[in-house]
């Protein structure tokens, strides 16, 4: 059986829990409140020396850490990680292009605005560039959206879940999505999908 260590607010945690319901993967979900730091416990620390969640514990206890990895090893095999050379390349691009261009501005600006009962003078300094920034990589799925049902191989799939765990709570991060019509489209799509569970849902 396998575990995931998880903290239900999180679009990375999110990410994993969709794909896992989606594939009717059987798990036990042991919550971690990031907020009271119990992902640094040296426990935790044992499990992931990142001291981050979503981290899943396999049958034979071994640990797999960061969102976008765990999703490809519990996707491997199944329609959502597709099995084409470079369609499985254009994955990788689009969730790279997640933690590198979307994740550290959209999801950084939602738990600032939405999580933190107030900002640091750092922070405050910092946000009007997260906003630009998360709105640049907005703009990126908006043109690809604008041409394309999904994000590879046109089918719904890994990538898809990966850029919808935080673009679609993106208006907590204060993102107005008013001008992206074709994200508009894509998010009810994904929505849905068969299947689909929300952030909050737990199985
Ligand atoms: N790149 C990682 C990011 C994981 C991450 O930032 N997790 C946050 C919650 S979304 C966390 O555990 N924070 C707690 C901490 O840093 O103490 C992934 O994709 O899984």
């Amino acid at each position: 059986m396998l575990t995931l260590y998880d903290y239900m607010d999180s679009g990375n945690g999110y990410k994993v829990r969709l794909l896992l319901a989606q594939t009717g993967t059987p798990y036990t979900l042991v919550e971690r409140d990031i907020l009271k730091g119990e992902t640094r416990t040296a426990d935790f620390l044992a499990r992931n020396p990142n001291g981050r969640i979503p981290t899943l514990q396999l049958a034979d206890g071994k640990h797999l850490a960061e969102s976008n990895a765990i999703m490809w090893y519990l996707a491997e095999g199944t329609p959502f990680a597709p099995a084409d050379r470079l369609a499985r390349a254009q994955t990788l691009q689009w969730m790279f292009f997640e933690q590198y261009s979307h994740e550290p501005y959209i999801a950084v600006a939602r738990f600032w605005k939405h999580y933190l009962p107030s900002l640091t003078k750092l922070q405050e300094m910092e946000l009007p560039e997260r906003m630009k920034k998360g709105y640049a990589a907005l703009d990126v799925m908006e043109r690809h959206l604008a041409a394309n049902e999904w994000f590879v191989g046109g089918r719904y799939g890994l990538a898809d879940i990966s850029l919808y765990g935080y673009t679609h709570v993106a208006h907590e991060g204060g993102f107005d999505l008013a001008n992206h019509p074709h994200i508009n489209g894509w998010l009810k799509r994904v929505a849905g999908q068969p299947g689909h569970v929300t952030i909050a849902h737990k199985s």
